[in-house]
C-alpha cells in the first residue's frame, strides 16, 4: 500500500514493529535512533507512554532523495503489545508496507509470542495485507537473558516458513540493525516491483539499504 505520488516525485513508507507486550519494540527504535547516523533519519517520537507500556505508537522517520529525484520518506512505527490495545493495532498496521515481528526470547512468553503473531495473521487479514507477500522478517529479542528459547528450537520451528528470522538484543543493542536491515532490503524489492525504483529512479537496492543502515561514527 505504498503511497506514491509520481507528479511530485514523493512517496511514503510504511514499517511496523509488532509483537507481545514488553517484547522490545521501543527499546528496538530506541536503539536505532542511536545507532545509525544523523543523515537522513528524524527524530524519534515515543508517545504516550505509561510505565514503560506504548498505550499508541512511537514513530522513527526515515528520508532520502534518489538520484533520479525521488523523494522517500520511511516511516518506522511501533504497535502497543498490550492485548487490549487491538483497535491502535489495526489502525497502526493499515497500509503498512513491512512487518518486524519482535519476539521475546524468555521461556515464559512462548505462548504469548504465538498469540500476538496469531493476532498479526487476524489484523493483517482485517487491513487487507497478504501476510504471504508483505516484506516480514522475525526477531527474538532479549538473547542477553537466561532461560530463553534456544537458537536451535527457533531454527527448527522458524526455518520452513521462510520468514528470515534474528536474534538480538535490543537492550545490549545487538541485531536491531540487521534486523531492520534485512526488513528494508525485503521492502525494496517490494517497492521496486511494483515501482521500478531501479530503473525509473536510479536507485539500487544496495544503495537504500546502505542509506538507511548507515551508522553513527563510533556506534
Ligand atoms: N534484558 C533485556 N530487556 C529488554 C530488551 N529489550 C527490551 N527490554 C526491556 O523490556 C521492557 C519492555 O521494553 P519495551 O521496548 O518498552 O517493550 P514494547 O515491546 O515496546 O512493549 P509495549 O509497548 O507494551 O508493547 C523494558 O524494560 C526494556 O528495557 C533486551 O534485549 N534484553
Ligand atoms: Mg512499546
Amino acid at each position: 500500500m505504498i503511497e506514491f505520488d509520481r507528479e511530485e516525485k514523493r512517496m511514503v513508507l510504511k514499517l511496523v514493529f509488532y509483537g507481545p507486550a514488553l517484547s522490545g519494540k521501543t527499546t528496538n527504535l530506541l536503539r536505532l535512533h542511536d545507532l545509525l547516523a544523523r543523515e537522513g533519519r528524524g527524530e524519534l517520537m515515543v508517545l504516550d507512554t505509561r510505565d514503560d507500556r506504548t498505550i499508541f505508537f512511537d514513530l522513527l522517520p526515515f528520508f532520502l532523495v534518489t538520484p533520479g529525484g525521488l523523494k522517500i520518506k520511511l516511516k518506522v512505527y511501533t504497535v502497543p503489545g498490550q492485548v487490549k490495545h487491538d483497535a491502535t493495532r489495526k489502525a497502526v498496521l493499515q497500509r503498512a508496507d513491512g512487518v518486524a515481528f519482535i519476539a521475546d526470547s524468555r521461556l515464559s512468553e512462548t505462548a504469548n509470542n504465538y498469540s500476538s503473531f496469531e493476532n498479526l495473521e487476524k489484523n493483517l487479514a482485517f487491513v487487507g495485507i497478504d501476510i504471504e507477500t508483505v516484506p516480514l522478517v522475525i526477531q527474538f529479542n532479549k538473547r542477553d537473558l537466561s532461560e530463553i528459547v534456544p537458537e536451535t528450537d527457533i531454527e527448527r520451528l522458524w526455518r520452513p516458513t521462510g520468514i528470515p528470522v534474528f536474534m538480538a538484543s535490543a537492550l545490549q543493542g545487538w541485531g536491531v540493525v540487521e534486523t531492520f536491515g534485512r526488513l528494508v532490503e525485503l521492502t525494496y524489492d517490494a517497492v521496486d516491483r511494483k515501482w521500478g525504483l531501479r530503473e525509473g529512479y536510479g536507485l539500487e537496492r544496495e544503495e537504500f539499504v546502505r542509506r538507511l543502515t548507515l551508522r553513527e561514527q563510533g556506534r
